[in-house]
């Protein structure tokens, strides 16, 4: 008897998951987004969730997902309702005829997968904490949560396809397809709420420029002819991420002479000549956000008087039409006072694309672009000269921050004028010189 005990005894220990109590005494391990905000913030997404949802129709249910992965596009929705970063999570958001409830679903993992994976955010008080949202389950009890709900909604919004797998996904999108109505989209709704940024996204906004700002700075320091411009991407990016932006919001930019004029070249593997312009178009992420900065720099530390000659008008280009980013005007507004200064000057045939983009979450963000401008908007102003011929690109690109007392230049730390350029190329950078365990150039 005593022997079958043992037996099972030993049996069920070698069932039961081990044991995590010991783990949960010490503080929580930081996740591994370092960009992830503390608590307070949370009153953030909260009021978010409520602006967004009095913008449906009582009887609403919207879906929003996101599967934790390196390839997925992040779904910047869920992080703008919740502050989530990429985590595993499914928010449902509904409407009833008296206000509206929220509930976050979030995998409970398997021993064998946190020993693989980690430990994913999962549901509890650590998840309402950051989100704001008090009830967290376990994902799996997705379908029994939802069904008390299911007989009062009319209308079901879904957003994009990132859902993620399994089981559980599986079952929802089939009570999805099974309604007579198909799901609607509620991407209008949530453009217009995110073209005015809160105080939160403006801080974020500003702490992506002022990470991109640092890497500039670095990079025009460490700048001299024969680097190539991988070279100059690395000193960018080094910094970004050594300062917490664990991406970039987009695909470096840095062309060397003829790559310069180049819009959206991003093979960055030239190696420049004395003399060559580097356009370097970047942008660090922040909690999601994203600054996007363009500066154009001469390899050698000077500009040759041509190279002076156009920068000049894109920067007078680029100062006017940041004065029109005020409120009330629009971006075709500002679009034509940049293109008007540089027809002024012969250069209009040289330049090729529009001068601003909405700014945020998305590096072009959502928003309608006819739209006037209000407080709390973001953009950018960024025309350009490209002229092939000589192997001269320039473009100079600012984040602007739209206010009652006129536009705020949100990255105005970085040196802009032709003076401040070379001024501030004078120093050395720490991409200047090699350490001593990097083997040497070939
Ligand atoms: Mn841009």
């Amino acid at each position: 008897m005593y022997r079958f005990l043992a037996s099972q005894i030993l049996l069920l220990s070698l069932l039961t998951p081990p044991s995590f109590t010991q783990e949960q005494t010490r503080p929580e391990p930081p996740t591994p987004t370092s960009s992830a905000p503390p608590p307070r913030e949370a009153s953030h997404y909260r009021a978010r969730r409520a602006r967004f949802m009095k913008s449906l129709e009582p009887g609403s249910l919207v879906l929003f997902g996101q599967q934790h992965s390196k390839t997925v596009p992040l779904n910047k929705n869920l992080t703008y309702l919740t502050g989530l970063d990429g985590e595993t999570a499914i928010l449902i958001l509904y409407r009833t005829a008296s206000g509206h409830g929220e509930i976050l679903f979030l995998p409970n993992p398997s021993p064998h997968q946190v020993r693989w994976e980690g430990r994913p955010l999962a549901p509890g008080e650590a998840a309402s904490r950051r989100t704001g949202i008090d009830r967290t389950f376990d994902l799996a009890d997705l379908g029994s949560i939802l069904q008390p709900i299911e007989p009062h909604v009319t209308e079901i919004y879904l957003w994009g396809d990132h859902l993620g797998k399994g089981k559980t996904v599986t079952a929802l999108r089939q009570w999805i397809d099974a309604r007579k109505r198909p799901p609607q989209s509620a991407a209008r709704q949530l453009a217009r709420l995110r073209l005015v940024k809160d105080d939160l996204e403006i801080a974020h906004i500003q702490r992506a420029i002022d990470i991109t700002a640092a890497g500039l700075l670095e990079t025009m320091a460490s700048a001299r002819p024969g680097m190539y411009e991988y070279e100059l991407e690395a000193v960018i990016e080094y910094i970004a991420q050594r300062n917490g932006s664990l991406r970039m919001g987009f695909d470096s930019i840095v062309g060397s002479g003829p790559n310069s004029c180049i819009l959206h070249y991003n093979t960055n593997r030239r190696k420049t000549e004395a003399g060559d312009l580097v356009l370097m178009d970047v942008g660090a992420e922040w909690a999601g956000y994203s600054a996007d900065i363009t500066r154009t720099i001469p390899i050698s530390g000077t500009f040759t008087p041509r190279q002076r000659e156009i920068y000049e008008a894109v920067l007078a280009a680029q100062k006017a039409a940041i004065e029109q980013c005020v409120v009330g005007n629009t971006l075709r507004k500002i679009h034509a006072t940049a293109r008007a200064v540089l027809a002024e000057k012969g250069l209009a045939k040289h330049y090729f694309h529009g001068t601003s983009h909405w700014l945020g979450l998305d590096v072009h963000d959502v928003g309608n672009y006819m739209t006037p401008l209000k407080p709390g908007m973001v953009l950018t102003v960024e025309p350009g000269v490209y002229i092939d011929a000589e192997n001269l690109g320039i473009r100079i690109e600012d984040d602007i921050l739209v206010t009652e007392k006129g536009p705020i230049v949100l990255s105005r730390k970085i040196p802009r004028s032709v003076e401040a350029i070379e001024a501030w190329m004078k120093r050395d950078g720490i991409g200047t010189q090699r350490r001593k365990f990097e083997p040497q150039p070939k």
